[in-house]
């Protein structure tokens, strides 16, 4: 919305009964109601996203990041209404949105893939008795994985082949009910891998090209926490490989606008096509740092019908230093539970080179009913050290109350050795932060500032009172100390 703003083009929130006061809604010119909370009667009925664009004349829906966002029925809806969906072609992200189709594609076009099998029709194994065979071929661990899948549902690990039989029902039966479609193939498994994925952008012209890497290893539970760009572990001639062989898979499917290829790194520096995100990342700012851009203005301009704004040597030009991304989530930082709520107190990190793209302001409730992040706080530096002193910087600053949040997490892992180094991988948070989520409850974190405080003013009473007089910067707790 802010982009449009910029560019001049009216913009309509879509909101359910809950979202009424949401930040998209109050920031669009106009605003549908669509409905109940629950998404399934509000965000994700297509039908009611379509009529909103009759009703208000939205020529073009931006799809967001989670909801709709590749879904192909509700492109092809799109292009029934003449509305323009602002992302690849419904083919596209049908063939991507299956994992042996996509791995199929893509290594005919020369993209690494895991080495695996995707059964004997091309479509899942028939049973656990030919998964084992094939699984010998492969050689144990193995991976078994729904063809329909993302996100680690339906996802097997199998160490030996006694395990294989019952691990193949269970992910069977998982992919069966959560995606409707119980295809299993398998995979190596790959050991203590990074993930990294290559943000790519195609236009109607045929001109494709990457804007680098993101590391993303560190996630919990397959739910990313800390995003960097770019990534500790990759030279710019792994970098130029793995942006090649993204290309070559977007390729394959023609592909027109934002998108990534998530690959995982092996220890041994060899890289993997896993799958491909048809959409534009919740991540996505850390690219944005780095290269200076909006990319949602460049998803205007490919929707829109115009050429890439920049090459590919061009835009390896306008690299600069580092960014890293906190997600801000409204959980308890240790048990990582959802903690839903009013925000009686907001205080946002600020200064130069932080970006907080937030969902929520002091006052506002935070629904049960969607994901529940509430932030995510961005840092940029000339290089990897000082982005992480800005961020640790800015994440002392941040201040939430009413709810509890992961920011003690963040603080944690920030300072953590091992990712101060940049060597971590996905199994970071499970071997490194499961004891205890962050450094201090808020509780105890209110009575670290609080003693500061004092000791600050027990140290120089006359400048705490100096700074005090008049100020309208000066916190409240500074004041009541006085
Ligand atoms: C893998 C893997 C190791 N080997 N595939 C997890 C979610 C889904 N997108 C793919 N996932 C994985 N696939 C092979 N052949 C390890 C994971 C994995 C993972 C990947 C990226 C980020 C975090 C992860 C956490 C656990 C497992």
């Amino acid at each position: 919305m802010r982009t449009c703003q910029e560019r001049g083009i009216e913009t309509v929130a879509v909101f359910s009964e809950v979202d009424r006061l949401a930040p998209h809604v109050l920031m669009a010119d106009a605003a549908v109601a669509i409905g109940p909370a629950p998404a399934a009667q509000s965000y994700l009925v297509i039908d009611k996203i379509i009529e909103a664009c009759r009703q208000s004349g939205a020529d073009a829906v931006h799809p967001g990041y989670g909801f709709l966002s590749e879904n192909e029925d509700f492109a092809e809806a799109c292009a029934a209404a003449g509305v323009t969906f602002i992302g690849p072609s419904a083919e596209a992200m049908r063939k991507m949105g299956s994992k042996t189709e996509a791995r199929k594609t893509v290594s005919a076009a020369g993209t690494p893939v895991v080495p695996g099998d995707n059964g004997p029709g091309g479509d899942g194994f028939p049973d656990a008795e030919q998964a084992l065979a094939a699984a010998r071929r492969i050689g144990f661990p193995v991976l078994l994985k729904a063809a329909s899948g993302g996100g680690g549902k339906g996802m097997r690990l199998v160490t030996a082949e006694a395990e294989l039989a019952p691990a193949f029902e269970g992910a069977r039966r998982e992919a069966l009910s959560a995606f409707g479609d119980g295809a299993i193939y398998l995979e190596k498994a790959i050991q203590r891998p990074r993930h990294i994925e290559i943000q790519v952008f195609g236009d109607r012209h045929g001109n494709l090209v990457h804007l680098g890497e993101r590391d993303c290893s560190i996630q919990r539970r397959h739910q990313k926490v800390v995003e960097e760009a770019p990534s500790p572990v990759v030279s710019a001639e792994l970098r130029a490989r793995m942006g090649a062989a993204a290309i070559a898979a977007a390729r394959a499917v023609d592909y027109v606008g934002a998108g990534t290829c998530e690959f995982l790194l092996g220890a041994d520096g060899g890289f993997y096509f896993l799958e491909m995100n048809t959409r534009l990342q919740v991540e996505h700012p850390v690219t944005e740092l780095i290269y200076g851009l909006d990319l949602v203005s460049w998803q205007l301009d490919v929707a829109e019908g115009r050429p890439l704004p920049l090459a590919q040597d061009p835009l390896d030009a306008r690299r600069r230093g580092w960014a890293i991304e906190c997600r801000i989530y409204a959980e308890d930082p240790v048990k990582f539970l959802p903690s839903p709520g009013r925000i009686t107190h907001l205080r946002v990190p600020d200064g130069p080179y932080i970006r907080n793209d937030s969902g929520c302001y002091e006052g506002a409730e935070i629904p049960v009913h969607y994901d529940p992040m509430i932030s995510k706080l961005v840092a940029w530096g000339e290089d990897r050290p000082r982005a992480l002193a800005r961020m640790r910087r800015a994440l002392d600053e941040y201040q939430v109350r009413g709810i509890e949040t992961n920011l003690p997490f963040h603080r944690r892992c920030l300072r953590h050795e091992a990712f101060a180094a940049g060597d971590y991988d996905t199994g970071f948070i499970g071997r490194e932060m499961a004891d205890r989520g962050g450094d201090a409850s808020s509780a105890e974190l209110d009575a670290a500032i609080i003693a500061a405080a004092l000791d600050a003013g027990a140290r120089a009473p006359a400048q705490v009172a100096r700074a005090a007089e008049g100020s309208s910067e000066i916190s409240g707790w500074r004041r009541a100390l006085r």
